[in-house]
């Protein structure tokens, strides 16, 4: 017996609790998630086994993965509209991993982009490290997920699971739907303050003046857009030239938190200088992320209530992932 079929598009995707969460996976990833809840079944998964692939103090994961858990629900991920859980909570995930690890050639992990960069970064490689994808597409799988919203940086990895879910499909029969990576266009890499070559990342947010955590307050904002890098010259322009990628992330924010057009925000910033462009930016980033960060600071002062949601989320998860490992185990001969 197959699952049964949903009619609404489903939606899979997954966040790390492995810093402190930041503008560039705001605009990347989560006004995406928000913007699909009414017309898609969603499900948002704060992916704690993913985050245990590179070292992590007990303490601050603990911490973490509720403080993430706030932060979505604060975003506006309202736990009556999505299931929002966290995946070790879910033991389907973990089962499902093992079973398509053994229809995965490790050649395919090897060339994983993410892999290749985060390797480098440690002194001993864990085996988790190099199975992240594939876990990754466990997540994805167990659900029948059509759409996986997410940014750049991870397409690679959806398009694994979808060769993984090919493979296992040729080998064992139809079991997997073939999900679909939705990059959005604008917002898919923002780049770090403090290096505008690489992208802002969460686990590098401790770093002061690398990234916008949506949790600071306008200080903290100020003080990050102040010492922003940009280039020797003047021009306050849209650009893919490499040196203009300070001052191109600086606008693309920008452009994102207002919605105005590229043509009327040059127009606005033509003669101006790089101190007000920063002061401007700053402004529209504190006026964004205020109302967000009120809800935050509300959300994390009760963790029983927290933990509460997140039990609920856990359970409307296993509700439909339980069925399908079980599919999955009888496809592949065990007895069930
Ligand atoms: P880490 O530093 O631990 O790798 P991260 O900041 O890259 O964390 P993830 O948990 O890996 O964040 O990603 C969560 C979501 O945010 C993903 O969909 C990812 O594509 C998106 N995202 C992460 N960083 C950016 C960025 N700089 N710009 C746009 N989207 C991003
Ligand atoms: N690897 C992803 C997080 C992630 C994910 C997922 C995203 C884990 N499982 C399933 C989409 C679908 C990341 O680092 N952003």
């Amino acid at each position: 017996m197959t699952s049964l079929p949903h009619k609404k598009l489903r939606v899979f995707s997954g966040i790390q609790p492995s810093g402190a969460f930041t503008l560039g996976n705001y605009l990347g990833a989560i006004r995406q998630w928000v913007a699909g809840l009414d017309e898609k079944e969603n499900f948002f998964c704060i992916v704690d086994l993913h985050t245990i692939t590179v070292p992590q103090e007990p303490q601050d994961l603990l911490r973490r993965t509720r403080e993430m858990a706030a932060i979505l629900i604060a975003c506006g991920l309202d736990p009556q509209k999505c299931t929002l859980f966290i995946q070790s909570h879910v033991r389907a995930h973990a089962e499902g991993c093992w079973i398509l690890n053994c229809v995965t050639p490790v050649g395919w992990l090897e060339r994983m982009t993410q892999y290749k960069l985060k390797s480098q970064q440690q002194e001993s490689i864990s085996t988790g490290l190099l199975d992240y994808p594939v876990l990754q597409a466990a997540d994805i799988l167990l659900y029948d997920t059509n759409e996986v919203p997410v940014g750049e940086d991870q397409k690679q990895h959806v398009e694994l699971a979808r060769d993984i879910a090919q493979r296992f499909n040729n080998l064992y029969g139809e079991t997997f739907v073939i999900p679909e990576p939705i990059i959005p266009k604008l917002g898919a890499r923002v780049k770090a303050l403090d290096d505008p070559a690489t992208k802002m990342s969460k686990s590098k947010a401790y770093i002061r003046g690398h990234a916008i955590r949506l949790a600071d307050g306008p200080d903290e904002i100020r003080y990050a857009i102040k010492r922003a890098v940009t280039d020797p010259g003047r021009e306050i322009v849209f650009s893919d030239a490499p040196e203009k990628a300070g001052v191109n992330n600086l606008l693309e924010i920008y452009e994102l938190l207002t919605g105005y057009t590229r043509e009327a925000i040059e127009a606005h910033f033509a003669g101006k200088g790089y101190g007000h462009l920063k002061q401007e930016v700053a402004g529209v980033v504190i006026e964004a992320l205020r109302p967000i960060r009120e809800r935050y600071l509300s959300f994390i002062a009760d963790p029983v209530e927290l933990d509460r949601l997140l039990a609920v989320g856990a359970e409307r998860a296993r509700a439909v992932a339980d069925p399908k490992i079980q599919e999955i185990k009888r496809k592949v001969g065990f007895i069930v």
